[in-house]
């Protein structure tokens, strides 16, 4: 980190290792131009680099200055640039041993390769962006579905910081009253507890609203975990196979197939899924089968939803029935399965027994009915209504957001007990300087540390 804090030009490669169409060399730092024009030589003898313009030429080593690409430079100059700094861009073609030869020699011409996530904490130490934003930059990057992108955008856009600014401000005004209340008691001003602890709990509601968001956020970079539950033989296997679109579970007639279980993400739209088989609940067969199904049931208790499958050739018993029930109070699609084979299950019965539950008939062999039963999924275990909402995905924000809860639970308390007002005062300082952590305007080492070590190198 101490390294990280230091001044000069750095240099690394930004697009992901492997081979592209394009890859790019990214430089920030005072020497970004010169360094760069050192080893790249545009084709029409500029004397000057326009900013915000790509510039067409090629790239070479100095010492020999033969070429050995060609692509585009672009120049953003300070302070408009990512950084806040000079920035360079050297836009080649994407093979990993071409784009590190450029680094190495950036370096020999003296830049530092840099460390992850250094060109963002430039951008934060030039106070282009908080913390969160940074933040934000990070889960973008690393989104596993369009839904969660489109919630950190949101958070590079600042609708996170833009929040937090806006309880802080309550706080301060907040503040301020008792302030006035404590500085000038001549003047009688009347003590309003019950407009504090209204005030309070406005923004203690906020709060509590975005600690909330953290469990839809951990849904969006996760995945929203679903279960295959049913009696032994219902078709499980074949549905997951069915779902995924590849031979991944092991399909037999005989009973007790599947031991252990198998977890696969799969998208939906714009959701990620991890969907999870496991070996069929009812009575096992054998030792190793009894512990698997030990393992299911623990499985289906954590999953955030069940899809219950129901071998629909056959007559349900009264096994089935109390299973269905058992999971009464969870998130449950029953599947109605097989029905190739003709239907002996009614769904008026299952409706009657599970009233809250869809239903849906498929057969996993064949692959009908699956397309409604995706769209059925979807809807039913899709984790955010929009992607407006506003997401915490970061355990460090929920943690800052549940010390911030906690101080106003306290204020509200001290207010209540008729405690001085002062140490209502108190609990609202210490709220700012929560704030001040977590968007990181009082910046310790260790939280810089602890956000940007994190990154990918070249962000
Ligand atoms: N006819 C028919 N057979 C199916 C269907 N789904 C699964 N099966 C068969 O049922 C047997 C058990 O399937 P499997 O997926 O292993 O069930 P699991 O024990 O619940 O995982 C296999 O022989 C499958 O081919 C279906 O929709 N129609
Ligand atoms: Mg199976």
């Amino acid at each position: 980190m101490s390294e990280r804090l230091q001044g000069g030009t750095i240099v690394a490669v930004s697009t992901p290792s492997g081979c592209g169409g394009v890859g790019i060399v990214r430089l920030s730092g005072p020497n970004a131009l010169d360094i760069s024009l050192a080893i790249f030589r545009p084709k029409k003898n500029a004397t000057n680099i326009p900013p915000g313009r790509a510039v067409f030429g090629v790239v070479a080593d100095p010492e020999d200055g033969r070429p050995f690409d060609e692509g585009f430079l672009l120049y953003f100059r300070a302070p408009r640039s990512y950084t806040g700094e000079d920035v360079v861009e050297l836009d080649l073609h994407g093979s990993p041993v071409l784009l590190d030869e450029v680094v190495r020699l950036a370096v020999k011409q003296g830049a530092r390769p840099a460390e992850p996530g250094e060109f963002t904490l430039r951008a934060f130490l030039a106070g282009r962006i908080d913390v969160l934003q940074a933040e934000a930059v990070d889960d973008l990057i690393r989104a596993t579905s369009l839904l969660q992108a489109k919630s950190a955008f949101r958070g590079v856009e600042g609708a996170l910081s833009r929040k937090i600014a806006f309880l802080r401000r309550e706080v301060i005004s907040l503040s301020a009253e008792i302030e006035a209340e404590i500085e000038f008691p001549e003047e009688n001003l009347p003590s309003s507890p019950d407009r504090y602890v209204e005030k309070i709990d406005r923004i203690h509601s906020e709060t509590a609203g975005l600690i909330e968001s953290y469990h839809r956020g951990r849904f969006l970079s996760r995945g929203v975990t679903i279960a295959l539950v049913g009696r032994t033989n219902s078709g499980k296997s074949t549905l997951f196979n069915n779902l995924l679109k590849e031979e991944r579970a092991i399909v037999t007639p005989f009973a007790g197939t599947t031991r252990d279980f198998l977890r696969e993400r799969f998208r939906l739209k714009d959701a990620s899924f991890n969907l999870i088989d496991m070996a069929g609940l009812g009575r096992p067969g054998s030792p190793v089968e009894r512990e698997g199904i030990e393992r299911g049931i623990k499985i289906a208790a954590e999953a955030d939803g069940l899809l219950f499958l129901l071998d629909g050739s056959r007559e349900m018993t009264q096994s089935d029935r109390k299973m269905i029930l058992s999971y009464r109070d969870r998130k449950v699609i029953l599947i109605v399965n097989k029905a190739d084979l003709g239907k002996k299950i009614r769904a008026a019965a299952l409706r009657r027994l599970c009233p809250g539950f869809p239903i849906v008939s498929v057969s996993a062999l064949k692959g009908t009915g699956i397309g409604d039963l995706r769209e059925l999924i979807y809807r039913t275990f899709r984790p955010l209504e929009a992607a407006e909402d506003l997401v915490v995905f970061r355990k460090r924000d929920r943690l800052f957001l549940e010390e911030m809860s906690a101080h106003l639970l306290q204020a509200k308390k001290n207010l209540l007990f008729g405690e001085p007002i002062e140490t209502v005062a108190e609990e609202a300082r210490e709220i700012v300087s929560v704030i001040a952590r977590m968007t990181g305007e009082i910046r310790p080492d260790d939280i810089l540390n602890e956000v940007f070590s994190r990154f990918c190198i070249g962000k």
